[in-house]
């Protein structure tokens, strides 16, 4: 096992989206697709060059496979990765209908990940782990789930690992439940804590930056990121109990837009990965911004993520520009 800078927790599945448009029962080929928030995080991470571990389950199953060998195409260390011959890997279906978002199926319900217990981590696993990244999906997939995130971010706390919350809020998964009751203890944990503005409304009420990061900051996190979509994205930090001036950096210009999928989770890696290079916080947005809308350009979710000798030219950095300190 390799030592890890950041550790994630979360279900990778396989993505079958349908080539042509209309309701799936009239569609007869898909193009399949390696796909899930915390394995896209993972994978944006690691073309950046951070060593990022993520600990998941997949059945003992053909698409188990596939998505092993996607995670060792990309340099992904997988001795994190359980196996179960009772419960399938997950698998999602992507349905376009009209102009929009496609409109997505879950197939994940008992499914391997699904039924990722806290006895599937190991503490050792988290020497030298600086951040430790938790979505409000995996929570949401099952209690032993809910379990598994808590005793990570437990043993998070006694690593001394900042923790990094990304809420991810997915109608189908988090409808039936007062989502904002369900993250409370995730933002109260939470060093840095990522939203769109759809997830700040959802959570406080309001998409006014300067309301959200108040009751943010005053929850817990000491660095709270407000995506904005086309309009780029902000970032608010408290440093010792002082709550400096917000800073807004625009999107980018993309020319080829073709699915918006994968975009959250590479913004959260670029910008974690800015905040671990010690960079101001202008910088890691830009980071974030540039990760999440290469994301864009693709169908898949995470093809389009940059590799590190993309990512600095792009923001004017030599090579030499990144250094490691703690993140948070
Ligand atoms: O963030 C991308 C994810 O939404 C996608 O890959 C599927 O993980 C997924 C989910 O739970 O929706």
């Amino acid at each position: 096992m390799r030592a890890f800078d950041v550790l994630t927790l979360g279900e990778p599945m396989v993505l079958f989206s349908a080539g042509t448009a209309g309701p799936l029962r009239h569609v007869s080929h898909f193009a399949k697709y390696t796909a899930g928030a915390e394995l896209n995080f993972s994978i944006a991470l690691t073309r950046l060059g951070i060593p990022t571990g993520f600990v998941t389950k997949l059945g003992e199953d053909e698409f188990g496979e596939f998505i092993l060998a996607c995670m060792r195409a990309e340099g992904l260390d997988t001795s994190l990765v359980s196996r179960s011959a009772l419960q399938p890997t997950g698998v999602y279906f992507k349905e376009y209908r009209g102009p929009g978002d496609p409109k997505v199926h879950y197939y994940r319900r008992g499914s391997a990940a699904s039924a990722l217990s806290s006895e599937d981590l190991r503490r050792d696993w988290l020497a030298g782990v600086k951040i430790v990244h938790i979505t409000g999906i995996t929570p949401a997939l099952s209690s032993s789930c809910q379990t598994a995130c808590e005793a990570l971010l437990d043993m998070a706390e006694d690593a001394g690992a900042a923790i990094s919350f990304d809420p991810n809020y997915r109608p189908l998964l988090h409808d039936r439940m007062d989502v904002r009751r369900f993250m409370a203890d995730y933002l109260r944990r939470a060093d840095i804590l990522f939203m769109n503005e759809r997830e700040a409304e959802l959570l406080f009420g309001s998409t006014d930056f300067a309301a959200v990061r108040r009751q943010a900051h005053e929850m817990g996190p000491r660095t709270v990121v407000l995506k904005l979509g086309r309009r780029g994205a902000a970032v608010s930090t408290v440093s010792d109990g002082t709550s400096r001036d917000a800073v807004q950096v625009p999107a980018l210009e993309i020319e080829r837009f073709v699915d918006p999928v994968g975009a959250g989770d590479g913004f959260a890696a670029g910008f974690l990965f800015g905040l671990m290079s010690g960079w101001p916080p202008e910088k890691c947005l830009a980071a974030g911004n540039y990760v999440g809308a290469m994301a864009t350009t693709v169908a898949g979710d995470y093809e389009g993520y940059p590799f590190l000798a993309e990512l600095l030219p792009y923001l004017n950095l030599p090579c030499s520009a990144r250094g490691h300190s703690r993140g948070g």
